[in-house]
């Protein structure tokens, strides 16, 4: 009889070291230069229909899925799997993803790439049945170089294993017991927790023999001359090159020579065209890689020239006083879910503008590429979040640490991919963290938690000012929440429901809480202070004479109220409706169909009253507080 157990336990151990792979962790700085087309770069979407299959049992691997999947169904990539399938609205658990391709034969020779651009939350990754890479993390992409694993002439297969499952160590965290939300799925936080490859996927190829690896520029000013630092980071052993900036009728280039893999140099632009809201001016910077007389490898990115300042009651953008009026936002849209959808985006500017609006918040992760883009060239100020969302920095130890972890690769993925975008004026580090020594857990917090929290949280402020000395850096703090985190902060920044959440169906009540809380905020810590969030649950079509909560009338008269409130303080620099259009949640008592109603446009993008009255309120004012 013990023989028999012995015997299936070898087999056991045998299988599971036949199946036991080693997976590459991603690595941050190979996602800091975006894909891109010229004559030594090129890249294939691989957007389209691909094959898929649910792994409810994790049995995929076992059972060597990698090679191929059968029965199977198809999906759309970019896009989320919860709107695609009914019976997957709410499935979070491992979910497999294959598509073939082949390798263009002029790319052979070239260093290939692969770039996952959002497979939320955990992807593991193969190439012909071979275990690639993993990574941890929603909304972020990563990459992995393909070379070792790819076939020539030959079809090719990729294969990404990945589940969402809500977890206490991840960030966002999820499945917190005693959690105040107490909704499905449970999540900590109030979007819908859409998974999947909700980005594209993107081959790519770079010169072999060296090519440039990232690329940061920091602007200056002095007087009217514009001043771009570059710095260059190289693979390869070319020494040489050149940046080239071009723009508004000039083209000025300078040589740059490497010394272990990073060269630097200062760009003067004299009489520059400064980025601004009002004229958001671009540059080109060229880098050039260059060997015995001949280019070897070329990047091009936009970017402008422009510099973010503070004082104790002001936000300065190029030394004047700015006026952030804008949202909060979500990725989300019927059937894509938190895919992206190009028409989307592109709508959605267009009615941001419409509304007067000139800056969004990404709330809660950092939005596709495009986003950054399209703000850069609309002159958007934008405050760039990372996925650090309802963060706990208190609770068991480990997974403290996990967490810990996992915000810190967030700050190195989000600054190394958005740093050269002029329209990110601000990191926001994390949407409300609490201190709180267990999770879900209410009531005062210890002083030894307090302080373990704080050094903790500092690390997020120190490595964000390390990664990037130029940019405000905040993180966002929720009603009750801790307040001696804002010494860590350039900007003070709440998100507030008194007349919502406390004292329903009194603004009036709501708005003098707010109006008093911040003359206290900004009594004791002397800064600029902006309210990232404020808003209400508005059931379009839904009206009242007299405003009451649901009603179209009464998100216009809270609206009012606040903005209000903030144009009688000179230190408010910035108001962010909350939320720009309704979006998918999970299910709640306070989230009637599974949505939060605080859009002052629906889902599918139409406007409330709201929307009418900021277009009036702000339109006309552009940049002002009225
Ligand atoms: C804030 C959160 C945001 C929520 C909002 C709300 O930052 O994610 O959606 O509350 O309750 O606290 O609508």
């Amino acid at each position: 009889m013990k023989k028999k157990y012995a015997i299936i336990y070898l087999l056991l151990i045998i299988s599971l070291g036949l199946h036991s792979q080693k997976f590459k962790e991603a690595i941050p700085k190979d996602i800091a230069l975006v894909p891109i087309q010229n004559q030594f770069r090129n890249s294939i979407d691989l957007s389209g229909i691909w094959k898929f299959k649910v792994d409810s049992l994790n049995e995929g691997i076992q059972k060597e899925w990698y090679n191929g999947v059968t029965e199977c169904r198809q999906i759309a990539v970019p896009g989320s799997w919860n709107e695609q399938y009914t019976d997957l609205r709410d499935y979070l658990n491992w979910c497999w993803y294959e598509k073939d391709f082949y390798i263009p034969a002029s790319w052979q020779g070239e260093d290939i790439y692969i770039r996952i651009n959002d497979a939320t939350y955990f992807a593991k990754v193969w190439v012909n049945g071979k275990a690639v890479g993993q990574h941890e993390g929603c909304h972020v992409p990563f990459a992995f170089k393909l070379n070792e694993y790819l076939q020539w002439g030959k079809e090719n297969k990729i294969s990404i294993q990945v589940e969402n499952i809500q977890s206490p160590s991840r960030v966002p965290t999820g499945a917190v017991e005693g959690s105040s939300f107490g909704n499905y799925p449970n999540a900590n936080y109030d979007f819908f927790p859409y998974s999947g490859l909700n980005r594209n996927v993107v081959l790519y190829s770079l010169p072999a023999k060296g090519h440039i690896k990232d690329i940061t520029v920091r602007p200056d000013i002095n007087n009217t001359t514009g001043i771009l630092n570059v710095e260059v980071e190289k693979n390869g052993s070319i020494q040489s090159g050149k940046v080239i900036v071009k723009g508004h009728g000039q083209q000025i280039a300078k040589d740059i020579r490497f010394s272990n893999h990073y060269a630097t140099t200062s760009i003067q632009i004299p009489e520059a065209k400064l980025w601004s809201p009002d004229s958001p001016n671009l540059y080109e910077v060229e880098v050039v890689l260059e060997e015995k007389g001949a280019n070897v490898d070329k990047y091009s990115l936009k970017t402008g020239v422009r510099i973010v300042s503070v004082d104790e009651k002001h936000i300065y953008l190029n030394g004047e006083e700015i006026f952030l009026n804008g949202f909060g936002k979500h990725i989300d849209f019927p059937v894509i879910g938190r895919g992206t959808a190009d028409p989307v985006m592109v709508k959605d500017f267009e009615l941001m503008k419409w509304t007067g609006a000139n800056s969004f918040r990404t709330t809660h992760y950092p939005y596709d590429e495009g986003f950054y883009d399209m703000a850069d060239q609309h002159g958007f100020m934008v405050i760039a979040e990372t996925p650090s969302v309802g963060l706990i920095m208190g609770g068991d130890s480990l997974q403290l640490a996990e967490r810990q972890r996992v915000c810190k690769q967030y700050l190195h993925e989000v600054i190394y991919r958005d740093k050269n975008h002029p329209s990110v004026i601000m990191w926001c580090v994390a949407n409300e963290p609490n201190d709180k020594a267990q999770l879900g857990m209410a009531g005062p917090t210890s002083k030894a938690t307090k302080e373990r929290a704080y050094s903790l949280f500092k690390e997020h402020f120190d490595l964000t000012k390390e990664l990037d000395p130029t940019r405000l850096v905040i993180y966002v703090g929720p009603m009750m929440g801790p307040r001696y985190w804002f010494e860590l902060t350039d900007v003070i920044a709440i998100n507030r429901y008194w007349g919502w959440y406390t004292s329903p169906g009194s603004i009036e009540n709501g708005s003098s809480v707010l109006s008093s809380e911040l003359d206290r905020l900004h009594r004791k810590h002397k800064k600029p202070c902006m309210v990232t969030e404020f808003g209400c649950d508005t059931y379009a079509g839904m009206h009242a004479e007299e405003p009451e909560m649901f009603t179209e009338e009464y998100q216009v008269d809270f609206i009012k109220a606040y903005l209000d409130v903030a144009e009688s303080k000179d230190y408010v620099v910035g108001m962010h409706i909350w939320n720009f259009a309704d979006f998918k949640t999970s299910q709640s008592i306070i989230r009637l169909g599974g949505y939060n109603l605080k859009g002052v446009f629906t889902r599918e993008r139409k406007p409330k009253m709201a929307a009418h009255y900021l277009r009036e309120r702000w339109f006309n004012n552009k940049g002002n507080k009225k």
